[in-house]
């Protein structure tokens, strides 16, 4: 039985991986760890705080629990790390290296996500490449690129089995995000049940990759369950389900709420990290090496997405 610790488990990705990781594998196979530990947290299973930059602690909770798997998520976002650069190497990168040590030294699988930001303005913007050109721009796609480079390495170097998800900007009912640059395409589903009205911090036009939270999750167990002999990349695959700017959010929520209004207040420093991304990336390694498929399009997301935040606006 697959026995996991989670970092970040307090975060956007985290606080609903563990969630399904413990429908999945069983609540108390689930280790969730965050830096800070607040009374209703992941009440239905372990729960241990962990700082990722103290390998000691790391190591010490990995053993005691006797874990198999880590699947590490404590990370800053790109607006948050653009603003504190050297923060976050130290948290992104020293973070990531003592959870890859933990993984040789005990012998465990590993996940990390990496994220469409790994690439930058050189890179083909339409349908790019799972194999291309990777110069990002800003400190959180240096974080990533080096991230992803770093995984391969503790898999070619030590044989770590370590795998990972270039993801695009993700959105979800549960918990907001934090310091991202597409925490927009979130935002405006909260504001448009609570106000009928958004203004984007993203221009018009400016198209980026996204996914259902759904699909995200689904994405990492059908990933990490692979056949490891049909995998000819690992850190990491891109995978997408839904290319889409501003206005399309808004005539997606427009059908669900009419008189929903969308205006813009353009914020410079996430405008330039979005446009220093793809418009849209390809998938279909992922779908060809481990099944990858999404069961979510704007459509079908825009109408669970309102009728969560309505219920939960109740
Ligand atoms: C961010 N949500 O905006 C993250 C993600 C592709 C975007 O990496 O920083």
């Amino acid at each position: 039985m697959k026995k996991i610790l989670v970092t970040g488990s307090r975060g956007q990705i985290g606080s609903e991986l563990v969630r399904k990781l413990r429908e999945t594998y069983g609540a108390s196979n689930i280790i969730a760890t965050d830096i800070r530990k607040m009374d209703d947290d992941h009440k239905e299973g372990p729960f241990e705080v962990v700082d990722v930059t103290d390998s000691d602690r790391l190591f010490t909770v990995a053993k005691e629990h006797n874990v198999d798997t880590i699947m590490h998520l404590a990370a800053l976002l790109s607006a948050t790390a653009e603003a504190m650069p050297k923060v976050a190497w130290d948290l992104n990168m020293g973070g990531l290296i003592n959870a890859l040590e933990v993984a040789r030294e005990l012998d465990l699988q590993f996940f990390t996500p990496s994220s469409i930001g790994a690439f930058g303005p050189s890179t083909p913007k339409d349908n790019t490449p799972q194999d291309t050109l990777q110069r990002p721009t800003t400190m959180y796609g240096v974080n990533k690129v080096a991230g992803e480079l770093l995984c391969d390495y503790y898999y070619s170097r030590y044989g770590v089995d370590t795998r990972g998800v270039r993801y695009p900007g993700l959105i979800s009912h549960v918990t907001p995000p934090g310091g991202g640059t597409t925490d927009y395409a979130v935002e405006i589903y909260y504001e448009a049940v609570k106000n009928k009205a958004y203004t984007s911090y993203i221009g018009e036009g400016t198209s980026m990759d996204m996914m259902y939270m759904p699909d995200a999750l689904n994405a990492i167990i059908q990933l990490m369950e692979a056949d490891p002999g049909k995998l000819e990349h690992r850190n990491a695959f891109n995978i997408s389900a839904i290319a889409a700017a501003p206005e399309d959010f808004g005539k997606a929520i427009q059908k669900y709420i009419p008189e929903f209004k969308l205006s813009y207040e353009v914020d410079p420093i996430r405008q330039t990290i979005a446009e220093s991304w793809p418009n849209s990336i390809d998938s279909s390694a992922a779908a060809k090496e481990w099944g990858f498929k999404v069961e979510y399009d704007l459509d079908k997301m825009t109408k669970e997405m309102l009728d969560r935040l309505t219920e939960k606006n109740k």
